[in-house]
């Protein structure tokens, strides 16, 4: 019987040596392992050997059965490493199966706009200056010549913190940090967050602002009228019309509305520009003299420009939205377009 267990452990040897896949390894752990396998057949012929030689057998038989055991398993792990390999698998992966989507974040169709306004004045020497989002009366008002008995200074209009404290109800009071720190001349745009109480398909008690200023000497209304077409070209297309109305603003003089014809229907009259042909775009002017001596500018020497504009207002005209509020709902089926 021990010729006989030796000669089968030759026969796997060779067997498992040659093998190549995974399905011949199953075959020959059912033919030497399995119920009708000659391990068992072995086991079976045990029971009626003589008892002075059951002991030699049945080691004979274990470790027969442990070297097959042993074998298989090396081998099974060995083919499929290879298989994994060849494949790019990995064990208990199947890579036949459909994979699973990762959803890509993106950014803020806002915070998209923001970027793309930020880079052209960038482009045309403007410095990005930033400041706290509550402010002091003084900052977002006084030293921007906003008198006291102006409708933005109402409880209606603006968010107060405390009697002297508010939201800042623009980004305004950032040039008015800046100018007190350094002298002209000046080329910055102050991005960010602004509050205003107010709340419709076009307003939003939060949005965006940008705003620029430059000082320098000799600055004129000629400078203002060229940056703010080329930014408007840039962002609205070369071909866009432009024009300046005469405004007011507390805090420029002269002041103009600035609108370009309209993205819809080219100036043809339209819903969405009240059939003007025009659409207003941003506030401009040449900075009050009184703003000047807030900050202890020298108005006789120095002249300068500043411009205002809602992001949201932009986006909505460049994409089409007529609902400020879809900016602030976050679902994704709006989001996921930009
Ligand atoms: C300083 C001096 C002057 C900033 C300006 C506007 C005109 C303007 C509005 C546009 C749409 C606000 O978001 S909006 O509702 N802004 O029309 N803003 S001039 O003038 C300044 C700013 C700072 C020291």
């Amino acid at each position: 019987m021990i010729q006989t267990i030796e000669k089968h452990q030759q026969d796997f040897d060779a067997r498992i040596g040659a093998s190549t896949s995974l399905d011949e390894l199953k075959q020959m752990r059912i033919e030497f392992l399995g119920k009708k396998g000659c391990v068992s057949q072995f086991m079976k012929d045990l029971r009626s050997a003589p008892p002075e030689e059951k002991p030699a057998l049945g080691k004979h038989i274990n470790e027969l059965k442990e070297h097959i055991e042993r074998l298989l398993t090396e081998k099974t792990e060995e083919l499929e490493k290879k298989s994994a390999g060849a494949s790019g698998a990995v064990a208990g992966f199947d890579a036949s199966l459909p994979g699973k989507k990762e959803i890509a974040g993106s950014t803020h169709p806002i915070t998209e706009m923001l970027d793309e306004i930020t880079s052209i004045f960038f482009s045309l020497g403007f410095q990005v200056e930033e400041g706290p989002e509550i402010e002091t009366d003084y900052y977002n008002f006084e030293a921007l010549n906003i008198p006291k008995d102006h409708p933005a200074r109402d409880m209606q209009d603006t968010f107060y913190i405390e009697e002297e404290v508010v939201l800042r109800t623009h980004t305004s009071p950032v040039q008015i940090h800046v100018m007190e720190k350094q002298k002209p001349p000046l080329r910055i745009i102050a991005p960010g967050k602004v509050y205003r109480c107010d709340s419709d398909i076009s307003h939003t008690p939060m949005f965006h602002q940008i705003e620029g200023l430059m000082v320098d000497e000799n600055i004129s209304f000629s400078h203002l009228k060229g940056v703010i077409q080329i930014f408007l070209h840039q962002v609205f297309g070369e071909k866009t019309e432009v024009r300046f109305r005469p405004s007011f603003f507390p805090f420029t003089c002269p002041s103009a509305e600035v609108d370009i014809q309209c993205v819809i229907c080219s100036g043809k009259g339209c819903r969405v520009c009240s059939n003007s042909g025009w659409l207003e775009i941003l506030g401009a002017g040449m900075v009050d003299p009184a703003v000047f001596k807030s900050v202890d500018y020298d108005p006789e020497r120095w002249t300068g420009f500043a411009f205002g504009l809602g992001i949201e207002r932009i986006a909505m005209l460049k994409y089409g939205i007529n609902d400020i509020r879809l900016f602030f709902e976050n679902d994704l089926r709006f989001l996921k377009q930009f």
